[in-house]
C-alpha cells in the first residue's frame, strides 16, 4: 500500500492488495480445510486424472464435505465473513456484501498454460451491450487468499471502470487474429502474494489466470457482490445454506451476511430454479 486509502486505489485500479490479512496460524487452519475438500472433490470426479489438470473446483462450502466434520463448516464459514474481509468489503464501499460462492485455485497436474483474458460478467452474455449493462447495475468482487505464495493472476488495472480499447476486445474475443490466452495484453500487471496475503478484485476487470505444473497454488477464493434492485443473470447453488442451524454458531455480524444471502435466494432454492 502506498498511504491512499483502499478506496481510493480500487476506484482506480479495480483491485487492491491486502498483506497480511491472516495470520500464519489462520493460514494453516483454513488451508487443511481446503486441501481436504479439494482431495475429496478430486476422488469423487468421473476421471480424477482429468480433474487434476483442471485449474480451479467452486462450491466448498457443499455439505457432502463437511458431514463427519461439521466444526470444519463453521470454521470456513467464519473465514469467508471474517472481519477482516467484510471491513475491507466495506472501506471498498460495500457495506452490505452479498456473499455468492467459493472456489479453490489449484496447480494443475502437468499441462501448464495460460488462462484467457476475460471479465466474468461475458459468460452466457450474448453481446456488449448486456455485458455493461452486468457491469453497471451489478457489483463482483472476487477475494483471492494465497495459502501458498502465488503470482498466477494478471490483471488490467482500471477496466473494472470501464469497457475495453479495441486491442483489448481483440484478445479478449480472440478477434483479428489475437489469442485469448495471448501474452501481450497492453497494460496488464501481475498480482503477487504471499501465504496469508489477498487481493480483492473486481469481477468485471480485464484478468487472467496464469496456470504452472508442478508449481504448489492453494488460493481460496470467496466472491462477493451486493443487492441489487435488477434481475440477476445466476442464481449460486444453496450448498450448505438449507441445511438447519448452519448458521447458529457465527457470531451476529457473520450470520447477518449468510442471512442476507439466504434471504435473497432462498424461495429460487427452493423451487429449484439456481445455476450449478
Ligand atoms: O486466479 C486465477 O487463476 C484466475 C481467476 C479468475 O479468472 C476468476 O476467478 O475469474
Amino acid at each position: 500500500m502506498d498511504g491512499r486509502s483502499l478506496k481510493s486505489l480500487w476506484d482506480e485500479r479495480g483491485y487492491v492488495v491486502v498483506s497480511r490479512l491472516f495470520a500464519a496460524a489462520r493460514v494453516v487452519e483454513l488451508r487443511a480445510i481446503c486441501d481436504r475438500v479439494f482431495i475429496e472433490w478430486l476422488v469423487a470426479q468421473p476421471a480424477p486424472s482429468h480433474a487434476a489438470n483442471q485449474t480451479n473446483m467452486a462450491y466448498l462450502t457443499e455439505p457432502q464435505y463437511f458431514a463427519q466434520h461439521p466444526s470444519q463448516l463453521t470454521t470456513l464459514l467464519r473465514f469467508i465473513a471474517d472481519d477482516h474481509v467484510l471491513d475491507t468489503l466495506a472501506a471498498l464501499g460495500v457495506d452490505a456484501p452479498l456473499f455468492h460462492n467459493t472456489q479453490l485455485f489449484f496447480e494443475p497436474r502437468d499441462d501448464t498454460r495460460a488462462g484467457d483474458w476475460h471479465r466474468d460478467q461475458q459468460f452466457g452474455a450474448p453481446d456488449a451491450e448486456t455485458e455493461q449493462l452486468r457491469m453497471h447495475q451489478h457489483v463482483g468482487i472476487h477475494a483471492h487468499i494465497a495459502l501458498v505464495p502465488d503470482d498466477h493472476l494478471e490483471i488490467v488495472p482500471g477496466t473494472h471502470a470501464r469497457w475495453d480499447t479495441a486491442e483489448e476486445l481483440a484478445i479478449r474475443k480472440g478477434l483479428n487474429g489475437c489469442r485469448p490466452d495471448a501474452d501481450e495484453m497492453p497494460g496488464a500487471c501481475r498480482i503477487t502474494l504471499d501465504a496469508g496475503d489477498a487481493v480483492f478484485f473486481s469481477a468485471w476487470s480485464i484478468h487472467r489466470g496464469r496456470y504452472v505444473a508442478g508449481r504448489p497454488r492453494r488460493t481460496f477464493d470467496a466472491i462477493y457482490g451486493a443487492p441489487s434492485r435488477f434481475p440477476t443473470w445466476y442464481t449460486p447453488p444453496p450448498t450448505c445454506f438449507l441445511e438447519p442451524g448452519v448458521l447458529n454458531e457465527l457470531k451476529p455480524r457473520a450470520r447477518a451476511f449468510f442471512a442476507r444471502f439466504v434471504d435473497t435466494y432462498r424461495e429460487r432454492w427452493l423451487s429449484g430454479q439456481y445455476d450449478i
